[in-house]
């Protein structure tokens, strides 16, 4: 079978979605650190579909130090497939990236990129720990990545360096600023990275932090889609549905979700009229879309992998851990916010559960499970501070917790390695429990990178966690029901 490739495409089965516009026509636009598995089946999606509708918009994905994306999607001209997998599936061909660049190899053609007069859109996926904050929130000046930046910045390393280091080259040679959009999974996360932006930029050179705060926008926004990683038994599915071979194709859902912040400084592609929402105010989406599907989808991976399960279709069709999650939406995180204007939450919640439910995607817990000391802060650490503020339950928000330190006690004691930016100090914290719970769950949560002290000392929060640890150290594969049950 042949190759997906630009001489190629023509040959693509006729079921193949494929957006009407010359690729070879089209400049680049955006550049997006972070090509990975969700950049693909989102961002360069919509911005896909609107290069159907006109504009310099293509992509120019740049990793800051894998080669992987690169180096697969070289040998097929950046194009590749999107697979949505849902009651009816559908393939659709996306040429919107055009290049792919890998910092530590190509900077100087990164820079030229970023500092181009033609890129308006500077937009990320780096993931929680790409942003370098530290527990308030602000830019962490003690992280390693930050202090050789600030250091060495035309060497930069880090997103934020890296992006001042563009914004440097474009204030001091008069190029007009742009807009730096986050696609990352963090509440107000347009905002923190201002904040982080400026912050950095003011260590080199206040007038260029005064620039940047005047010329560039940082537009808040929400994104949603479940996006497995790619297996083996993608790209089979993917060559007999095309009848060509994809080295790299990507699966998702057919629900996506995109609201911006209506904050640009520059022109952008026409994704609204392909489905995106702009709005004065996101806080409120985002919010809820953290608090509500990424806050049970970590819940769900802890409790999940601890019952044995491989995939979040397989937990959710266990009735006690569905009954857990529906309950701990509809009673627990439902209470901790209010819900912006047009949302009903309860349908919400119950699109979400559906969707765990869709036995068309093998979406792995241990995916989900992977960085937890960054994402529980945002997913269930606030969760539980506003309901304790307002009086309102979190016994079941504490059982996700309690999951995700049985997630370490088990990986350390076991000798399993886990994914996580704090995995070595995590893990030498777990291998020191000995068995009794109580005195295992105060050990873990004194991790004050994770656990804001006033929380960790507060009974109303530790005593629920240290309940759901111990009921959660007896569960076998024999009493998986009772125990879920007894939570
Ligand atoms: C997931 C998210 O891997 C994870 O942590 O919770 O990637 C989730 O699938 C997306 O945010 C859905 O939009």
């Amino acid at each position: 079978m042949q190759q997906l490739t630009n001489q190629t495409v023509s040959q693509l089965a006729d079921a193949v979605i494929q957006n009407d516009y010359v690729r070879a026509d089209v400049g680049i636009g955006i550049v997006h650190l972070g090509p990975g598995a969700f950049h693909r089946a989102h961002q360069a999606v919509f911005t896909d579909n609107a290069l159907a509708l006109g504009g310099d918009w293509a992509i120019c994905g740049v990793s800051m130090r894998s080669r992987g994306v690169r180096d697969n999607l070289a040998e097929q001209d950046n194009l590749y497939t999107l697979a949505i997998l849902d009651e009816q599936p559908a393939y659709q061909l996306v040429g919107a990236i055009k290049e792919v660049l890998v910092l530590g190899d190509q900077r100087e053609q990164v820079m030229q990129r970023l500092t181009a007069a033609t890129t308006h859109i500077i937009s990320l996926t780096v993931t929680e720990k790409g942003y370098c904050l530290n527990g308030d929130g602000l830019l962490d000046n003690a992280h390693a990545d930050i202090q050789h930046d600030i250091a060495n910045l035309t060497e930069a390393r880090s997103a934020i360096g890296l992006i001042v280091a563009a914004l440097q080259v474009r204030h001091s040679h008069n190029i007009s600023g742009l807009t730096v959009i986050s696609c990352d999974n963090l509440a107000d996360n347009g905002s923190k990275l201002e904040k982080a932006v400026v912050a950095f930029a003011a260590q080199i050179d206040q007038e260029l932090a005064d620039w940047i705060s005047h010329n560039v926008c940082f537009p808040n926004t929400m994104v949603d889609s479940i996006t497995p990683a790619t297996d083996e038994a993608l790209k089979q599915r993917v060559a007999d549905a095309l009848g060509l071979v994809d080295n790299w194709p990507i699966q998702r859902e057919a629900f996506t979700q995109w609201v911006i912040e209506d904050h640009f400084s520059g022109p952008r592609p026409h994704w609204e009229q392909v489905g995106v929402t702009f709005t004065q105010d996101v806080s409120g989406f985002e919010k809820a879309k953290l608090r509500l599907l990424n806050g049970s989808h970590s819940t769900l991976a802890y409790l999940g992998l601890r019952c044995g399960f491989e995939t979040v279709h397989q937990g959710i069709s266990n009735p006690a851990l569905k009954k857990l999650i529906s309950t701990m939406l509809l009673q627990e995180v439902q209470a901790s916010f209010t819900a912006p204007d047009g949302m009903n939450v309860e349908e919400y919640i119950h699109a979400i559960l559906a969707r765990y439910g869709n036995s068309h995607i093998r979406h792995l817990l241990s995916q989900i499970a992977w960085d937890g000391s960054q994402k529980l802060p945002f997913r269930l650490l606030g969760t539980i501070k506003d309901n304790l503020a307002a009086g309102n339950s979190i016994k079941l928000l504490c059982t996700g917790v309690a999951a995700w330190l049985h997630f370490l006690v088990d990986a350390a004691h076991n000798q399993k390695q886990i994914t996580d930016p704090l995995a070595d100090m995590l893990l030498e914290n777990a291998a020191k429990c000995s068995g009794d719970s109580a005195d295992d769950v105060a050990n873990l949560l004194a991790i004050s990178q994770v656990f804001p002290a006033a929380l960790a000392q507060d009974e109303r929060f530790s005593q629920p966690v240290t309940d759901a640890y111990i009921k959660l150290a007896a569960l076998n594969p024999q009493n998986v029901e009772s125990v879920i049950e007894s939570l």
